[in-house]
């Protein structure tokens, strides 16, 4: 870098969020933006080393692909967003981001507060209309922190402390309003590219409260434990399944938003706590917002419970009660590991080899019939088929795969067995989030395989135009595999759920969840150059999987399965 050139301030972000470790910029941009433009075009002609900034048609997308990206990498990164609008937009992306502890520096313009007389001001009528007295408060309760930039000078310190938020435990999203005027300002390129003035803060376990659950576990006649953010990193994933074998501890993966444990681990109980807690006398929470259904679910009276996560109490949330005789704060990642060391000294029972035979002679009979009730049910696939019929296409690949699933394929029926190669929609529920998560995990790993399975509703929530449009523009060839049974069907399962005999239930077409006459959205994957077809029998699905992955593999393009499935 040549020195003292000068950029905008709003130019200055980028070589900046490069030097905190961003890789992309997610921009849908507006008439804020004139200095983030030229500022970018004034950095890149000083030669400055920035982080890719990348035209996204929807903000929704944008959100949804900083998600998947740091899903895959760790690594927080950041969206840039035009003024309210915007920032509106992205506003589910940011409490499915918040939800999901996921780290992410999400920008958006504030528009010109000055009407005349300075350069920034306003030129056009939005400069009156978007103006808004709170502007953070569209996305404040999902953020970590907020901010406006109030003088250019401030874009490195203001950036490094964004950063050092959203990435420390528990990790999200935080929110910087730019205002066009102080963007508009030239700022010295000097100690921009100057490594992060902040590091984030990880939490570790605290020694005693793991040599306490560790004991507990050890003790345990019936130890379970619920996951449903996975096991931390590599590592400590592998860590958790031989350990969790040695141990013979049940493991459930209720809700399961990341894998914690292979499907077909023989301490891997299924999806239903229910059995399990019955009997529990022990039970760690392993990073789960909601680890069963109060309604339906309770541990057994006198069974100790633990709540483990970067945040066991969810203190973010206004209700969740349940129990915790021992909260351990700490990333996953640590805490598994130092659980696991805790328990080497400790002495394994007589009774540990017997619940461990007894516990994978029960799994494998759980799989077996699982396996048998996942066909399809007179001529029509159901979502557990296509699971299942999807796991074997994918067993048959060389590539690693990772699976994004968003009331498509299910965990179970569908095999998963790497750490990374499962996520659900976020328990937020802000649905449209699959596709472009997909989309995000594939521009990190270009090599893998990433599949978004949804449902009818989902992929329209997903604007999925806008996504096609990008999984062409970027070359992202993911698979896309829509479960369609022209409704929303969670929809109406809950309302048959609260009123088994009501009104709604009995009606023949129940109001407000149906979505037939349902598009040809093979049209819509091939407005932007993806391979599609319409999968209509339980005989075809297979085929048509072996065909998408071979367009994907050898033309590097998206291909979309529209499968029919029962309603
Ligand atoms: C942004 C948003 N709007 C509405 C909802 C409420 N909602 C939850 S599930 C669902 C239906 C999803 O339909 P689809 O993807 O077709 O799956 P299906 O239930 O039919 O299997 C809706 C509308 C939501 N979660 N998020
Ligand atoms: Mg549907």
């Amino acid at each position: 870098m040549k020195d003292k050139a000068m950029v905008t301030a709003g130019g200055a972000i980028f070589p900046r969020l490069k030097a905190l470790g961003v890789d992309y910029v997610f921009a849908n941009s507006g008439t804020d933006f004139p200095p983030i433009i030229e500022g970018l075009a004034q950095a890149a002609a000083e030669g400055i080393d920035l982080p890719k900034a990348l035209v996204m048609p929807h903000e929704h997308a944008a959100m949804g692909m900083a998600h998947g990206y740091t899903l895959m990498t760790g690594k927080a990164q950041a969206v840039m967003l035009h003024t309210n609008v915007g920032l509106a937009n992205g506003a589910i992306g940011a409490i499915n981001a918040a939800c999901e502890h996921i780290p992410m520096i999400l920008m958006s313009g504030r528009t010109p507060v000055t009407e005349q007389g300075r350069f920034g001001a306003r030129t056009v009528p939005i400069g009156w209309g978007q103006e808004m007295r709170d502007q953070a408060a569209l996305v404040r309760e999902a953020s970590k922190w907020e901010y406006e930039l109030k003088f250019p000078e401030q874009v490195t310190g203001l950036l490094d402390r964004a950063h050092a938020i959203a990435s420390s435990t528990p990790k999200g999203p935080v929110y910087l309003s730019i205002p066009r005027e102080v963007l508009c300002e030239q700022v010295s390129t000097e100690g921009l590219e100057a490594p992060a003035s902040m590091a984030p803060a990880q939490a570790a376990p605290d020694p005693e409260a793991i040599a306490t659950l560790a004991r507990w576990l050890a003790e345990a006649e019936h130890p379970l434990i619920i996951a449903q953010r996975g096991a931390g990193d590599a590592e400590s994933f592998a860590a958790f399944a031989d350990w969790a074998e040695a141990w013979g501890i049940a493991v459930c993966s209720w809700w399961a938003t990341h894998l914690a444990i292979a499907t077909d681990h023989p301490c891997h109980v299924g999806a239903d706590p229910g059995p399990w807690l019955e009997q529990a006398d022990v039970v760690l929470i392993l990073d789960c917002l909601a680890p069963w259904m109060p309604d339906a679910h309770a541990p057994k009276p006198g069974a100790k419970v633990i709540n483990m996560g970067p945040d066991p109490i969810f203190s973010r949330f206004p209700v969740r009660n349940f129990r915790s005789d021992l909260s351990i704060t700490g990333e996953n990642a640590r805490s598994i590991p130092a659980l696991i060391a805790a328990m080497e000294g400790l002495t394994k029972g007589d009774h540990i080899a017997p619940r461990r035979a007894r516990l994978a002679e029960t799994t494998a009979r759980a799989r077996q019939a699982q396996t048998e009730a996942a066909q399809p049910k007179a001529g029509i696939l159901t979502k557990p088929a296509v699971s299942r019929i999807l796991g074997e296409a994918l067993d048959a690949q060389e590539a690693p795969s990772t699976v994004f699933s968003e009331l498509g394929t299910m965990l179970g029926p569908l095999p998963r067995r790497a750490h990374r190669s499962w996520f659900q929609e976020p328990h937020s529920g802000g649905l449209g989030w699959s596709f472009p998560a997909a989309l995000g995990a594939q521009l990190a790993e270009p090599d893998r395989l990433c599949v978004a399975t949804l449902g009818d509703g989902s992929y329209m929530f997903a604007n999925p135009v806008a996504c096609h449009q990008i999984a062409e523009a970027l070359s992202l060839p993911i698979l896309i595999v829509i479960l369609n049974n022209a409704e929303w069907g969670a929809v109406r399962a809950s309302v048959t759920g609260l009123y088994p005999e009501g009104a709604a239930s009995r009606a023949n077409q129940m109001p407000l969840t149906g979505l037939a006459p349902a598009p040809d959205f093979c049209k819509v994957a091939e407005a932007s150059n993806s391979w599609a077809r319409a999968v209509e029998t339980p005989d075809d699905l297979r085929p048509a999987l072996d065909a998408s992955l071979q367009i994907i593999r050898d033309e590097r393009r998206c291909a979309l399965l529209n499968v029919r499935i029962a309603g």
